[in-house]
């Protein structure tokens, strides 16, 4: 027998490539030293800084999976360990990798002129552009497909009208992919790519949110924006554009919301190792180590899953409802673990030194953005009954 590693129980490190273990180890060297000390600030004062971006886009984080326009070409469980790293510190840095790698780049790359790729990937690799992803609308969430925002060409220009909201980076983009139903072709969806200092396009951001507070989140208001025609996407109609992006995203958040959690077990190991109570350490009971025995167990069972999701996805062996099955899990169990462990850290569990109520806050945003879990039980169901509960 080998000795339990309570950090790796089920000996993943063993399943990786040398190349996967080599970019997760960099990420990890990035994100403990330069992430982990700025994020209590960043997320007490609400403060997004920009130059993580670029800090990113030199490690060769931003769109890793794209081969090609500065951008790293690695394997998606490398995307994936990246992702996870990346929210061992916060989600709210995850987030803004997510965005830019699945939700703007990827959609570029994936169904954009051969102009397209060549004017936005490489800046948005560097970090030195922002991009953000507007799917989302005040009265439309869960539900994409009734979106009111439209496009229409009017003298040689697609004229764009609506708004959407709880955007992540929108305050601070310099690039919108922006989803939305062309009066031309019926109303099919259609993405476009706008740019910041277009004339009628106002983004103010969302101020007060008690959860991913490193991470900036807006409105996108279109009034009669002019958007030059070469800038909608040519190569995709229909929701299956979107979509496409948020199986990528989907697939990291799943890999990051377990970083998240294992975060939070370390934590609430170290502290009820070292905190005596009734003349012992907090770690000597029965139902502390309960605690600590489940969360390591579905954290380590999970990322099996994800590990096994990756390796399809790279396969081309992948069913979208794979990607909620793993999405669903990793956040709801991520969650559970961190309100758990914010439990075992008795009164200093809701102070931010501890890192665990900041985890646990983000999570709550993190189970319902890239569809809620019920959503995704919902895409699950369909699949097993053939009849879709949402209709
Ligand atoms: P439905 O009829 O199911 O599908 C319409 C078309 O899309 C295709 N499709 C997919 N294609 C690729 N990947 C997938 N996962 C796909 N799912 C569906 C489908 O084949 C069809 O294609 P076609 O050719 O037949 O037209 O559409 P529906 O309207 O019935 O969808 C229902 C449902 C629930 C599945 C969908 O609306 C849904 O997923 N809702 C959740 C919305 C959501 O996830 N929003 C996310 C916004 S972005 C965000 O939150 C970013 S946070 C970023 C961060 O900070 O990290
Ligand atoms: P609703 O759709 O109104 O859902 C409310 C509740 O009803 C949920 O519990 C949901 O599960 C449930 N529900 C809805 N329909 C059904 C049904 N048919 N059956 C059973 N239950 C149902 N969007 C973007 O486009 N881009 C972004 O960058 C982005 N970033 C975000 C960042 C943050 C911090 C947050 C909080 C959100 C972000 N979003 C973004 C939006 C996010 O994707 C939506 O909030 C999410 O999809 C849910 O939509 P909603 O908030 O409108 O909730």
């Amino acid at each position: 027998f080998v000795k339990y590693n309570w950090q790796d129980p089920l000996n993943l490190e063993s399943q990786l490539t040398e190349e996967e273990v080599m970019v997760r180890d960099a990420a990890r060297d990035y994100c403990q030293e330069k992430l982990q000390p700025r994020v209590t600030d960043a997320y007490l004062n609400e403060k997004f800084d920009k130059d993580i971006m670029q800090e990113m886009g030199e490690r060769g984080f931003l769109g890793s999976t794209i081969d090609g326009y500065g951008c790293a070409g690695v394997s998606s469980v490398s995307y994936g360990l990246t992702a996870r790293e990346v929210e061992y510190v916060d989600s709210g840095y995850r987030s803004a990798m997510s965005v830019q790698s699945s939700l703007v780049m990827h959609p570029i790359h994936a169904y954009g002129s051969d102009a397209q790729k060549e004017k936005y990937l490489p800046d948005l690799a560097k970090g030195t552009k922002i991009g953000c992803f507007g799917l989302t609308e005040p009265n439309h969430g869960s539900d994409p497909a009734s979106m009111v925002t439209t496009a229409k060409k009017v003298n040689g220009h697609y004229v764009i009208n609506g708004s959407k909201t709880w955007i992540t980076n929108s305050p601070v983009a310099d690039v919108m992919i922006v989803w939305a139903k062309n009066l031309d072709e019926d109303g099919a969806i259609r993405g476009f790519i706008l740019e910041r200092g277009m004339p009628g396009l106002e983004t103010p951001t969302i101020h007060g949110k008690l959860a991913l507070r490193a991470s900036i989140t807006g409105m996108m208001m279109f009034d009669n924006v002019e958007v030059p025609a070469e800038n909608m996407l040519p190569n995709v109609k229909g929701l299956k554009g979107p979509f496409g992006c948020l199986n990528n995203a989907r697939y990291g958040i799943a890999w990051g919301a377990l970083g998240a959690a294992e975060s939070c077990l370390a934590q609430a190991r170290e502290y009820t190792l070292e905190r005596q109570q009734f003349g012992r350490p907090l770690a000597a009971n029965q139902l502390m180590q309960k605690k600590l025995a489940d969360f390591n167990s579905e954290i380590a069972i999970g990322l099996q899953a994800c590990l096994q999701v990756g390796r399809l996805k790279d396969a081309k062996m992948l069913a979208p409802e794979m990607i909620s099955m793993v999405k669903r899990n990793s956040t709801v169990k991520a969650l559970e673990i961190a309100r758990e462990a914010r439990d075992m850290l008795g009164g200093n569990g809701v102070s931010a030194e501890y890192n665990i109520i900041r985890h646990s806050n983000n999570l709550e945003a993190v189970v319902t953005y890239e569809g809620t879990k019920d959503m995704h039980a919902l895409i699950m169901g369909r699949a097993i009954t053939g009849i879709p509960a949402f209709k």
